[in-house]
């Protein structure tokens, strides 16, 4: 009977609908067996998946269904990241309302991820951009302000004078908004902001208890935290006529500067002080000059983001002023405006050690600063040492630094600290310890429409008032307009409006909204209660926390992550559970990349060309007119170059099953897997290689021979159970690593060696081969449901196995097949090896020497003759004289 192919389209359908009725993937918090947790990044609704989310996804899957398989109560729920600029974007260039736009992309998405066949726990979805998820989230945020952990300051912004709206750091481009293209002014804005700084020190120090995350990704957390020792270290300035003090504010302003410096080791090399543009002292000294005022403007429209400040030309502004060297008082060093001065770290301010530090270097070459080495590196000559156009930051030996000649930097630093924290300067220590951090608290405000309100009001008789929970939730309003640029909820005719919870009068409501960050940052832990009346229940919480394992790309590696420990740590302190490390494993996935193709200036879609290959070089041509295109380099798929694959196509034309037997077949999942062509075609080969595999084992096993099957050839039974036990140990381990791409090359092993056993005459009526057979494929099914889930099921079906396989057990490998209980001897004729035989470790002498003198190499060598004596050394060796 000819064996039809297998046809995904109807049968991929078939047992979503199976597996959906059953309710095999909703999760009780009662069932038997240990919870395990895993969690995928959750999408943004932007209308379409894309190829990198069915990588995503088709990894997640494999472990929920693998967990489940090994009797875990699996939790593996989907939501939606939904709030967000995009949708208002949306709104303003297609005059969709942002909540039909994401509602209507939200569903096109949903139906896509279910046509991957995930074993996901619908039941528990939500979007953030619900009503009753952004409730708890004012919940959240209330408890947060109760606990000091939200609170109000002024912050500068980057505001954008045509659209009337601030915008972040990366919409600056060039100085520019990146929509309106109006030169961005910096504002001072009063912000609303999270006080993970509270967090630093424990931040940092939990790190090193997150063995299930990749090194790379605590260096960058840990970079990010970005804690330093150092010294605040005041320099007194020169007495001066420009400067009057009462211009400026504090005290001591005017007569000194304060810096903070890691490196107070390298003191005798400085040769400049420079501070902030937006730095007192620099406010102060720009009244009476107004050259200094201009370039003050100047610098502040370059942007404030670290990274534009870091890739800038070096830029300063002498000031006329001079400080007075902390340990020489006849030593005194310009001081400088620079635009390479963070205002918001440190102090402000900085001393210019060039020989020692990159900027400072590039700074004094454009300046004509003094450039003195005081660390010599290890080896160098003191008498001739310099410095070129690196600056030494490495370890060495101080000279040319008085009583530090000789010291290490560290003896050095100690050395410096200890002298100026007993100097005084006015009656105070010159300098103090302090350990600064990167880290700066979450600035959450943005002025927009499409984020969770931020529940507070302002009162003219109580101030800053927040909102009685039990007004909560603070609803966003449906009638807006986007015609005019700026944030809509300013506008609302009477949104704001509203009465004070606190003394009954007339209040506005704030309308600021969340950064779409704080929406995800406890997502996982609402997803453990997901219609609750509260954020959480707590208990519940505590139970599936933290999420075993996180999937997700490696941009989220910094703020996401960061945040969502911050949250956890947070909602803990406010009680709303006590797991304050959310996920105990991450794994972050490489991207999903393709070839270019383009002619002239115009990229090609993959889908508008074909591929030949002509003496072993491959062209590409327009399958629209034939003519030649240029294929391109591998580059990660977007939009702008065309190099995308849709998801959707794929899987309408090979099945969702293929889609992810490719995404996890081909490299390892940590990098870059390359889409092409030929590995999704070698992808549904294999499926239908499989399907035949399992149809003819069917039928085979079906029909008993005549007069039952007999005997046995239990030799080659053992072999077919072995290679199936083995399989099933080894797949189940790379499943544990998250090395779906070597449980795959070990499951196409296992289809070779049955296909193999299966076509020897006789295997349909030996009894012991068909036993053995039975076995074999019924594990093979099982390995490989977690990866291929709708095909599992066809074969189960097929094999008239009971049940579905989604809701089998793992196949637990015998550990007596596992053992090898072969060895491999070598073979030597007159001393010289000449050949490798296998064989049964426990074999004698006799059963040796007959296997090796059967051997091709011995027989052809000897050549009829016969040997003078075989040598067996058994365990060892075996030796044949002739
Ligand atoms: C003198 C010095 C000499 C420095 C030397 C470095 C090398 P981290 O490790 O990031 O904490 N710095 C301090 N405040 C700054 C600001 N607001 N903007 C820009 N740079 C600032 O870096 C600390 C070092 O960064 C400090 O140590 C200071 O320069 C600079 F050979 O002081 B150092
Ligand atoms: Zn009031």
């Amino acid at each position: 009977m000819a064996i039809e192919r297998y046809n995904p389209r109807s049968a991929e359908p078939r047992w979503q609908e199976a597996w959906s009725s059953a309710g095999l993937f909703e999760t009780r918090d009662d069932a038997a067996g240990e919870k395990y947790y895993v969690l995928e990044m959750f999408p943004y609704p932007s209308g379409r998946i894309h190829i990198g989310h069915v990588r995503n996804y088709a990894m997640g899957d494999v472990v929920a269904r693998y967990k489940r398989a090994k009797g875990f109560n699996v939790l593996h729920p989907m939501g939606w990241d939904a709030f967000g600029m995009p949708a208002e974007n949306a709104a303003m260039q297609n005059k969709v309302h942002p909540r039909e736009w994401t509602y209507a992309n939200i569903a096109a998405m949903r139906a896509q991820l279910k046509s991957m066949g995930l074993s996901l726990d619908w039941s528990r979805e939500f979007a953030t951009c619900d009503v009753d998820y952004y409730h708890q989230q004012q919940i959240l945020f209330l408890d947060l302000l109760k606990a000091g952990l939200a609170y109000r300051r002024k912050s500068k912004v980057n505001w954008d004078p045509v659209d009337r709206t601030v915008l972040a750091n990366e919409q600056v481009i060039d100085g520019r908004g990146w929509r309106s293209g109006a030169l961005v002014e910096q504002r001072e804005l009063t912000q609303w902001f999270f006080r993970i700084t509270d967090y630093a020190d424990d931040l940092l120090a939990a790190l090193d208890e997150l063995p299930g995350w990749p090194d790379k990704v605590r260096i960058m957390q840990k970079n990010w935290i970005g804690r330093s020792e150092g010294l605040m270290l005041r320099w007194g300035l020169q007495d001066n006529e420009r400067l009057s003090v009462a211009e400026m504010s504090g005290e001591g302003v005017g007569r000194e500067v304060e810096v903070f410096t890691t490196r107070p080791d390298t003191l005798f090399g400085a040769s400049f002080i420079a501070v902030a543009a937006d730095h007192p002292l620099a406010r102060a000294a720009s009244a009476t000059d107004p050259a200094l005022a201009s370039f003050i403007a100047d610098i502040q429209r370059g942007g404030t983001s670290t990274e534009s400040i870091e890739t800038a030309e070096k830029r300063g502004y002498d000031t006329g002023l001079r400080a007075i060297h902390p340990l020489d008082p006849n030593w005194t060093v310009p001081v400088y405006v620079a635009n390479f001065v963070l205002m918001d770290y440190g102090t402000g301010a900085v001393f210019g050690c060039p020989a020692h530090d990159q900027r400072d270097l590039d700074f004094a070459r454009s300046y004509d600063l003094p450039v003195r080495p005081v660390v010599l590196p290890q080896g160098a000559d003191a008498t001739n040492y310099t410095i070129g156009t690196e600056a030494f930051t490495g370890d060495g030996r101080l000279f040319h630094s008085d009583f530090l000649d000789g010291m290490t930097p560290d003896e050095g630093f100690e050395a410096v600290a200890q002298r100026l924290e007993q100097q005084t300067l006015w009656n105070r220590p010159q300098a103090t310890r302090k350990v600064n951090f990167r880290l700066r608290d979450w600035g959450i405000s943005r002025q927009r429409y499409w984020g969770c309100p931020i529940p507070v009001l302002h009162c003219d008789a109580c101030g800053v008032v927040p909102e009685a929970v039990e007004n909560l939730p603070v609803v966003l309003p449906d009638d807006i307009d986007f015609d005019t640029p700026g944030n809509p909820l300013d506008r609302h005719a009477h949104w704001r409006q509203t009465t004070c919870p606190h003394c009954g009068g007339p209040a506005l409501r704030e309308t600021d909204t969340m950064d779409t960050f704080v929406d995800s940052s406890w997502y996982f832990a609402r997803f453990t209660a997901p219609r609750a009346a509260t954020p959480t229940v707590p208990a519940v919480a505590d139970a599936w926390l933290p999420v075993d394992q996180y999937i997700g790309g490696v941009e989220h590696a910094i703020l996401h992550l960061l945040y969502s420990r911050f949250f956890a740590r947070a909602m803990s302190a406010c009680g709303h559970m006590d797991v304050t490390e959310p996920f105990k494993g991450l794994f972050t996935q490489g991207m999903v990349v393709h070839e270019t193709y383009r002619d002239g200036r115009e990229w090609i879609a993959p889908s508008d060309i074909t591929i030949e290959e002509v003496d072993g070089t491959r062209r590409a041509r327009r399958l629209s007119t034939g003519e030649p295109v240029e294929i391109g380099p591998i580059e990660k798929m977007s939009k702008s170059k065309k190099n995308v694959v849709d998801p959707d196509d794929i899987i309408a034309s090979y099945g969702a099953d293929t889609a992810r037997w490719f995404m996890l077949s081909d490299s390892p999942p940590d990098r870059d897997v390359i889409w092409t062509e030929a590995g999704v075609d070698g992808a549904f080969r294999f499926v239908q290689r499989l399907w035949r595999l399992v149809n003819e084992a069917a039928e085979a096993l079906a029909t008993e021979p005549a007069g039952g099957a007999e005997g046995g050839d239990a030799q080659a039974a053992l072999g077919i159970r072995r290679a199936a036990h083995r399989a099933a140990a080894g797949v189940g381990d790379d499943i544990e690593r998250l090395a779906f791409n070597k449980a795959v090359a070990r499951l196409y092993e296992l289809v070779n060696s049955l296909s193999a056993a299966f076509s020897q005459p006789g295997f349909s009526t030996d009894a012991a081969l068909r036993n053995a057979g039975r076995e074999a494929i019924s594990i093979l099914i099982r390995l490989v449901a977690p990866m291929m889930p709708h095909l599992a099921e066809e074969c189960w079906q097929v094999m008239g196995l009971e049940g579905l396989v989604a809701a089998q057990s793992w196949p637990e490998a015998e550990p007596e097949l596992l053992v090898d209980d072969e060895i491999v001897l070598p073979v030597q004729m007159n001393g010289k090896k000449r050949g490798d035989l296998r064989i049964a470790k426990d074999a004698d002498a006799a059963s040796i020497e007959a296997a090796a003198l059967a051997m091709d190499v011995v027989r052809d060598t000897l050549a009829g003759a016969s040997p003078k004596r075989v040598v067996v050394v058994p365990g060892r060796i075996v030796n044949v004289v002739y």
